[in-house]
C-alpha cells in the first residue's frame, strides 16, 4: 500500500477533478504490475496496473490488488474498474479507503464481493485521504478544501505600515509557496492585493521539478478574484495568462463588458441586492467552486479577504511562513473582530511544523 500511495502521488494535476490513485498487483510476494490515474477521461489506476502486467506477459489470475481508493463501480468517463478487476480474475482487493463519490461509495466493494473477491480496506487510510483531501472535502460537503497562505515576520506582520511587503520571507519559502499553488485547482485573491501587488498568480518553479517527474510544472491553476465593485484594472498582470474569474456584487454593464472583453469571466454573488456597497457572498463563492469541481483552493490574499473567509467558516487550513525578522508595526495577518474573552478565539491544531529556508512553516487546521 505504501507503494500504491507513492504511485498515486505520481499522478499529475491533470487528473483533477478525479482523485489520484495508485494500484499494485501482487502474487506470491512478487509485483506483477502497477499503475496510477491518468489525466481526466483516461484510464484509472487499476486499469493501468492490469495493462502494465499484460505488457510484461504476467498472468494476474488469483493475484491481490492493493489500491489507494475503492475501485469505481460506475460508467463515468471510463468503465468501472471493479469490472476490470473481476474480469482479470483477481482473488483479493485491499483498498486504503472507500470512495466518497456517491456514485461509487460502497458499491465498488459490493461488486467485487458479489463476484467472490475477498475485499479488505482501511490500510494506510489517513495517508490515502491526505493525497486527495480536496476531493474528499468536496464530495462530502460540496465545498472545496480551502487553504489560506500567509507570510509574516516573526512578530506577525505581513507588511510595513507604508505597504511594503516584498520580501519578508526568503526565496526558499517563496518557492515552497509555489509548490502549494501547483497542487491547487484554483488560486483566490482579493482586489486589495491586485491593486497593491499586481500579482501574476501563476506557478513558477525551477525546472528540476519537471525533471524529477513531479510534473507540477505544466499545471497552472485557475485564477479567482473577489472584487465586489469591479475595480480590477484591465491591464492587471494576472490577465496575461490562464483563465480568470471575478466574483463581484455590482451591476455595471460598462465595467462588466470591459473585463469580459479581455477574457475575464464574471460571477455576481452579492450579499444584498447588487449595489455600490454590496459585498460578495463568500458561501455562494464556495458553492459555485464546488459545482465547478474545484477540489483544492489556495488563497493568497490580504488580511481583509483572509479574515472574511475565516469569519464565514470557509477555511480548512492555514499555511503560514514566519521569517526571523521583526517589523514592530505593520499590517496584521487576519482582520477579525475584537474578542472579549480568550475562550472565544478560533482554535486550531498544528498539523505540520518545519523550517523552510530561514522561515518557520506552520500548517494549522481547524479541529
Ligand atoms: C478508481 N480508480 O484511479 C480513480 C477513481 O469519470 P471517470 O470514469 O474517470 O470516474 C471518475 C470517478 O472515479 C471519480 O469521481 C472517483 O469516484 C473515481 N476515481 N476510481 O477506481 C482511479 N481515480
Ligand atoms: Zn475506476
Amino acid at each position: 500500500m505504501h507503494q500504491a500511495l507513492e504511485l498515486a502521488s505520481r499522478a499529475t494535476m491533470a487528473t483533477s477533478p478525479n482523485p489520484k490513485v495508485g494500484c499494485v498487483l501482487v502474487k506470491d510476494g512478487v509485483i506483477l504490475g502497477q499503475g496510477w490515474t491518468q489525466p481526466v477521461g483516461q484510464a484509472h489506476a487499476e486499469v493501468m496496473a492490469l495493462r502494465n502486467a499484460a505488457a510484461q506477459g504476467k498472468a494476474v489470475r488469483g493475484a491481490t490488488a492493493y489500491v489507494s481508493l475503492e475501485p469505481c463501480s460506475h460508467f463515468g468517463r471510463t468503465p468501472p474498474c471493479a469490472n476490470a478487476l473481476i474480469d482479470a480474475g483477481l482473488a483479493r482487493v485491499v483498498a486504503a479507503l472507500g470512495d466518497a463519490n456517491p456514485q461509487v461509495a460502497g458499491r465498488g466493494f459490493a461488486m467485487l464481493r458479489d463476484a467472490g473477491i475477498v475485499v479488505e480496506y482501511g490500510l494506510l487510510a489517513e495517508q490515502a485521504r491526505e493525497i486527495n483531501i480536496g476531493f474528499f472535502k468536496r464530495m462530502e460537503t460540496g465545498w472545496p478544501w480551502v487553504r489560506v497562505k500567509m507570510a509574516a515576520s516573526l512578530d506577525g506582520f505581513t507588511a510595513l505600515p507604508n505597504g511594503q511587503s516584498q520580501w519578508i520571507t526568503d526565496a526558499a519559502a517563496r518557492e515552497d509557496g509555489h509548490r502549494w499553488r501547483a497542487r491547487a485547482d484554483a488560486i483566490l485573491t482579493g482586489i486589495g492585493t491586485v491593486l497593491v501587488d499586481d500579482p501574476q498568480l501563476t506557478v513558477r518553479l525551477p525546472d528540476d521539478d519537471a525533471v524529477q517527474g513531479n510534473a507540477v510544472q505544466a499545471h497552472q491553476p485557475r485564477k479567482l478574484i473577489v472584487d465586489s465593485q469591479l475595480r480590477t484594472p484591465i491591464d492587471a498582470k494576472l490577465f496575461q495568462s490562464g483563465r480568470t474569474t471575478i466574483f463581484h456584487a455590482l451591476n455595471n454593464s460598462e465595467r462588466e463588458k470591459a473585463l469580459q472583453n479581455i477574457g475575464a469571466e464574471l460571477q455576481c454573488f452579492a450579499n444584498e441586492l447588487p449595489a455600490a456597497n454590496s459585498q460578495v457572498n463568500l458561501s455562494e463563492v464556495m458553492n459555485y467552486l464546488g459545482r465547478e469541481q474545484v477540489n483544492e483552493l489556495h488563497v493568497e490574499a490580504g488580511s481583509k479577504l483572509s479574515g472574511a473567509l475565516l469569519q464565514a467558516g470557509c477555511v480548512d487550513e492555514l499555511l503560514l511562513y514566519f521569517a526571523p525578522k521583526l517589523l514592530g508595526r505593520g499590517a496584521s495577518m487576519f482582520a477579525l473582530p475584537e474578542l472579549q474573552k480568550i475562550a472565544e478565539a478560533q482554535s486550531l491544531k498544528i498539523h505540520d511544523l518545519r523550517q523552510v529556508g530561514e522561515a518557520i512553516r506552520v500548517l494549522a487546521r481547524f479541529k
